[in-house]
C-alpha cells in the first residue's frame, strides 16, 4: 500500500529511527541550514524542527519544518517501499519490455498489465485534506517557516515545492520542483529554468496568444513518491503524476483548486494557488545552489498568490542544497537508478551508469558499455547529449563493461590508462545547465566526452592492447592456505 500522505511516511520513518523531532527553537535564517548540513553530511536522519523561529522578524512559527526527508539511500528505499531501488528499476524495465501481443494467449497475458497501467492515472476526488482550510483573504507567506539558506542568499526561498502548470498548447500537465524566492507576503519568484517544463508552458502562453497570465498551483508536502516525481527529468509529454502513480502503484488523488483551473494532490500539506504574468519578470537570487556556489541574480517570472489552502495543522517541507553531498544527491541517485532502464532501452550497449556526488548530477557522468563496433563510445556520447536531462552532461566518460562505474578509483585508474587525450577526447557545443557558471555564455557552452574504452584495430589502433594484471587462481588458493602460518599483521 502506498503512503496515504506525508504524515504516514513520517510515522514510518520515525519507527525506523529515520526521523528525529527537535523541540529546540531554531532560526529559519541560516541556523536550520547549518544543523541540517552537518546531519546530512554525517548520514543522519530526517529532521522535524517543531519550533522554528525568526529572530529578525521576532516570530515563532506555529507550523513545523521538515527537512532531509529523502536524504539517504534507506529513506529513498522506504519512500519507494522497496528493499532496493533496483526493484523499481526492474518494474520500469518490465514495463518497457511490454511487446505488442501476437496470439490470443499473449493478449490474455497482457491484460492484467494494461489494467495495472490504467489504474495509475490520477483520480480527481471531491475533497481532500489539502483544502481543510481555505484562505482567500488573510493569508501570508510570513506565517510559513521559510528558510534563508546561505549567507549571501537574496532572501528566503521555498525549496521543495511541486509547481503545477498546464500547457497552453497541449493542455498537458507538468509538475516540477523549482525554488521560489519570497518577495513579499503574497508574491514569490518562480525559478523555472529555461529548459524546464514550467518555462516551456510559460513561453507557449505568448505563442498561443492566450492572454498574459498563466495559472500556477504549488503544492508543498505530499506522499514521498509524488514529491519525488517533481524532481524526475521525465520527457516533456509524460505527466509526472501518472509516473508517480506507476511508482507508488496507486493513483495520485487530486482535488480541484479553489481559484485557478488546476488540480493538486489531495493529500498536500499546503497549496499556493496563483498566476505568473508575462509582464511581471523580476530579479531572482542570488541563491546558494547545489553546485556548491551561489547562482547569481537572473530574471524570472513573479508568482502572485491568490489563495492558500492547507491542512488544519500542516507540515512545511524544505530542503537545502549546497556543497555536495546533500539531500539532493539521493534524489539524483534515485534518478540515476530509475532512468538506467530507460537509457538502456535506447542504448542497449549501456551496462551501467553513475553520477558521482562531486559532479552534482550533470558535471560528470560515467557510462559503462559493451562495445560491439568501432566508434560505439562516440555514439553513446551523442545519444546521451540528445536526451532530456542528460543533455547537460558536461563531462561524459565512457568505459568498457569490466569497469565498475561506482568505484571512482577504478574508473580513474582504468580511464586514465586507456586514453590518448588528443585522440580520445571530443568536445561538442550545445545547451548547458542554466546554473553553469563557467560556460562562455549563459545556457550555451561546451561539453567533453572521453572515450576510455579499449581501442580496437578497427578504430585505427594498430598496437597490441595489454592485458590487465590479475593473479592466477591457483596461486591465490595456495597463498590463502599458507596465510595463517605467515604471521603477517595483514588480514585478507
Ligand atoms: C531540491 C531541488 C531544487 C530544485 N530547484 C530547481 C529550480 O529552482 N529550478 C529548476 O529549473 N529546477 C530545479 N530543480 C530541478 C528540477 O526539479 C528537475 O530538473 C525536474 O526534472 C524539472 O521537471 P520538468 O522537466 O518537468 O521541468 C531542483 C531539483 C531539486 C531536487
Ligand atoms: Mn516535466
Amino acid at each position: 500500500m502506498a503512503y496515504k500522505d506525508l504524515r504516514e511516511f513520517m510515522e514510518r520513518l520515525e519507527r525506523e529511527r529515520e526521523l528525529l523531532r527537535l523541540a529546540a527553537e531554531v532560526d529559519v535564517d541560516l541556523e536550520i541550514t547549518e544543523i541540517t548540513d552537518r546531519v546530512s553530511k554525517a548520514g543522519g536522519p530526517a529532521l522535524l524542527f517543531q519550533n522554528p523561529r525568526s529572530a529578525k522578524d521576532g516570530v515563532k512559527y506555529s507550523i513545523p519544518l521538515l527537512i532531509n526527508l529523502l536524504g539517504s539511500k534507506r529513506r529513498m528505499e522506504l519512500a519507494l517501499e522497496v528493499a532496493s531501488i533496483e526493484d523499481v528499476a526492474r518494474r520500469i524495465e518490465d514495463l518497457l519490455e511490454m511487446k505488442p501481443p501476437e496470439g490470443l494467449f499473449d493478449k490474455v497475458k497482457l491484460l492484467p498489465k494494461l489494467a495495472e497501467l490504467g489504474s495509475f492515472f490520477p483520480k480527481t476526488v471531491k475533497s481532500g485534506p489539502a483544502q481543510e482550510v481555505i484562505e482567500r483573504e488573510k493569508f501570508s507567506l510570513a506565517d510559513l517557516p521559510i528558510m534563508k539558506c546561505w549567507p549571501q542568499d537574496g532572501g528566503r526561498f521555498l525549496t521543495f515545492p511541486m509547481v503545477i502548470t498546464r500547457s497552453p498548447k497541449t493542455g498537458r500537465r507538468n509538475v516540477g520542483c523549482y525554488r521560489m524566492q519570497v518577495y513579499d507576503e503574497r508574491t514569490t519568484a518562480m525559478h523555472w529554468q529555461i529548459h524546464k517544463g514550467g518555462a516551456e508552458h510559460f513561453r507557449w502562453l505568448e505563442r498561443q496568444g492566450k492572454g498574459r497570465r498563466m495559472d500556477v498551483a504549488v503544492a508543498i508536502g505530499s506522499d514521498p513518491v509524488t514529491m519525488l516525481a517533481g524532481v524526475l527529468p521525465l520527457p516533456e509529454d509524460v505527466d509526472e503524476l501518472v509516473f508517480a502513480g506507476f511508482l507508488r502503484q496507486e493513483p495520485v488523488e487530486l482535488v480541484k483548486c479553489q481559484s485557478v483551473d488546476l488540480e493538486v494532490p489531495a493529500n498536500a500539506e499546503i497549496v499556493l494557488e496563483g498566476y505568473v504574468d508575462l509582464d511581471d519578470i523580476r530579479v531572482e537570487g542570488p541563491f546558494g545552489d547545489h553546485t556548491g556556489y551561489y547562482s547569481l541574480e537572473d530574471k524570472f517570472p513573479a508568482f502572485h498568490i491568490t489563495c492558500l489552502t492547507r491542512r488544519k495543522n500542516p507540515v512545511y517541507v524544505s530542503t537545502i542544497v549546497g556543497p555536495p553531498p546533500m539531500e539532493d544527491y539521493w534524489m539524483g541517485y534515485a534518478v540515476e537508478r530509475l532512468f538506467l532502464p530507460l537509457l538502456r532501452k535506447q542504448m542497449p550497449e549501456v551496462v551501467d551508469m553513475h553520477m558521482p556526488a562531486e559532479g552534482i548530477f550533470h558535471n560528470l557522468l560515467l557510462v559503462a558499455i559493451r562495445k560491439s563496433y568501432p566508434g560505439q563510445a562516440r555514439k553513446v556520447m551523442n545519444a546521451v547529449w540528445g536526451l532530456p536531462g542528460a543533455m547537460f552532461t558536461k563531462c561524459l566518460v565512457v568505459v568498457d563493461e569490466d569497469v565498475d562505474v561506482h568505484n571512482l578509483r577504478e574508473v580513474a585508474w582504468k580511464a586514465l590508462n586507456h586514453i590518448d587525450p588528443e585522440r580520445d577526447i571530443q568536445f561538442v557545443l550545445g545547451p548547458v545547465d542554466q546554473l553553469e557558471h563557467a560556460s562562455r555564455l549563459p545556457n550555451f557552452g561546451s561539453k567533453m566526452g572521453v572515450d576510455a574504452t579499449r581501442k580496437w584495430p578497427s578504430e585505427g589502433f594498430a598496437r597490441p592492447w595489454p592485458d590487465e594484471i590479475v593473479m592466477d587462481e591457483e596461486t591465490k588458493k595456495k597463498v590463502d592456505a599458507l596465510w595463517p602460518q605467515l604471521g603477517l599483521p595483514v588480514r585478507t
